[in-house]
């Protein structure tokens, strides 16, 4: 599954130098005094460990840096505009699918991870008839929006579904400018501008009033596209038939196929838990395993390698209409919990050994169908595991609240 948003980034122009004169009472009108505009804020990418997911974008698909400030009267330089820092999660792949020029100059010249030098852009100057016009308006370095991707519409409806699946990338339509993990923990995506010099700089011999500064050098527009492989953080494992999908689609806005039948899920299913501190974790629905998967039955434990990065494994146990009401003591039905267990656990260490060790919560799982001595057995028998235990109903809704948050617990 991937995780791809729309971006369309700002950096600051830089200001415009300033046209003025120096005065007081008794000099009517001295030499240049016009202050150098401050340079336009940046936009970084950098990479934020703690987030999984591109969850974070919804509703929020522009970031403009702040302009360069002009030239103050009396050589005071303009301030510079505020940077913008946008955080992504290791393997965040970024691509480029429009540009300004000075952003494709950036490029050709010295690549997306090194910044321009003042002196790589051509200065241009403005000039005024009186000292207190402003500079007149030039032609701005604007991407050109009237071009509309042809997929723009498409990825629109797509971007916040979780279960966006793979889009094609068009061929020759997008550049692939950084992968933003480790190796690259930041990136100023969109350079800002530099600012103009004031009037001061052009005074010379044959000059000493000059009516001319220079303009602050445009800002680098970009729209590009954010892409990540999503790779799931927990893992749902049971027998089938336990609610693993049901319990996915409550928990998240994955809708998986859930039926009243063995085996419904046939391939791995990711699902997105948002928090309302933005960040989130990707679970894993995988296909149901019973007893001999290893060795080829059901179907087979080959799934199982989606789990590798899970950094915790959700145990999902429950016991069927007809155990519930089966003539046996609530003693024994709570052991059949146990039994259910250490068959996963079992089949999971035939596997990889590796991934019996993971970290697990226990998610005794229809606890709608039980009496309450029927519980109140369950929590006997579970008593060495308390710690990580959760009854839930996927049905009702029972328990996931205290499921998330014990989800979120291990993660933070
Ligand atoms: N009463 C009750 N039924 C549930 C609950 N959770 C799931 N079910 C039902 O159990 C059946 C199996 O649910 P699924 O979510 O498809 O189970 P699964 O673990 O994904 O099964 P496989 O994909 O086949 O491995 C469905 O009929 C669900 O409606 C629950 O909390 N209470
Ligand atoms: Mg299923």
């Amino acid at each position: 599954m991937l995780d791809l948003v729309r971006l369309f980034l700002k950096a600051g122009d830089g200001g415009h130098g300033r046209v003025a004169f120096y005065r007081n009472r008794r000099v009517l009108k001295g030499g240049p005094v016009g202050g150098d505009g401050g340079d336009g804020g940046d936009i970084i990418i950098e990479l934020d460990t703690r987030l999984n997911t591109l969850q974070h974008f919804s509703g929020k698909k522009k970031f403009i840096a702040g302009d360069g400030l002009r030239g103050g009267k009396a050589r005071q330089v303009g301030k510079n505009g505020q940077d913008v820092v946008i955080t992504v999660p290791s393997g965040t792949v970024i691509w480029l699918y429009q540009e300004n020029n000075v952003s494709k100059l950036r490029r050709e010249r010295v690549g997306v991870r090194r910044l321009l030098a003042r002196d790589d852009l051509p200065r241009e100057k403005y000039f005024v008839e009186k000292e207190t016009n402003p500079p007149p308006l030039r032609e701005p370095d604007n991407i050109n929006s009237d071009e509309r991707p042809f997929f723009r519409d498409y990825l629109h409806d797509r971007l916040d579904d979780d279960q966006a699946e793979f889009l094609p990338l068009p061929p020759g339509k997008l550049v692939r400018l950084a992968m933003i993990d480790g190796k690259l923990p930041r990136v100023v995506i969109c350079q800002g501008g530099f600012g103009g010099r004031g009037n001061d700089a052009f005074k010379s011999s044959r000059n000493t009033t000059p009516l001319e500064a220079e303009y602050g050098t445009w800002g680098e527009q970009k729209m590009i596209f954010l892409e990540l492989k999503l790779l799931a953080n927990i893992g749902l494992v049971g027998l089938p038939n336990a609610g693993k999908s049901t319990l996915l689609a409550h928990l998240t806005k994955a809708r998986p196929k859930v039926a009243d039948y063995p085996f419904t899920t046939l391939e791995p299913f990711l699902g997105v838990l948002n928090y309302p501190d933005e960040r989130s974790l990707v679970i894993a629905d995988i296909p149901g395993l019973i007893e001999g998967a290893s060795e080829g039955k059901g179907l087979g434990f080959d799934f199982l390698r989606h789990l590798d990065n899970c950094r915790e494994l959700i145990f999902v146990l429950s016991l069927s209409g007809e155990q519930v009401f089966a003539k046996a003591s609530d003693q024994h039905k709570a052991h059949w919990l146990r039994e259910q267990l250490e068959v996963l656990l079992g089949e999971l260490s035939d596997y990889s050994e590796h991934l019996a060790k993971k970290n697990c919560l226990f998610v005794i799982n229809k606890i709608d169908l039980y009496s309450s001595t029927l519980i109140a057995a369950i929590k006997d028998e579970f008593a060495a595991e308390e710690s990580g235990l959760v009854l839930v109903s996927a049905a009702t809704g029972d328990g996931l609240a205290e499921l998330k948050k014990r989800l979120w617990q291990t993660f933070a």
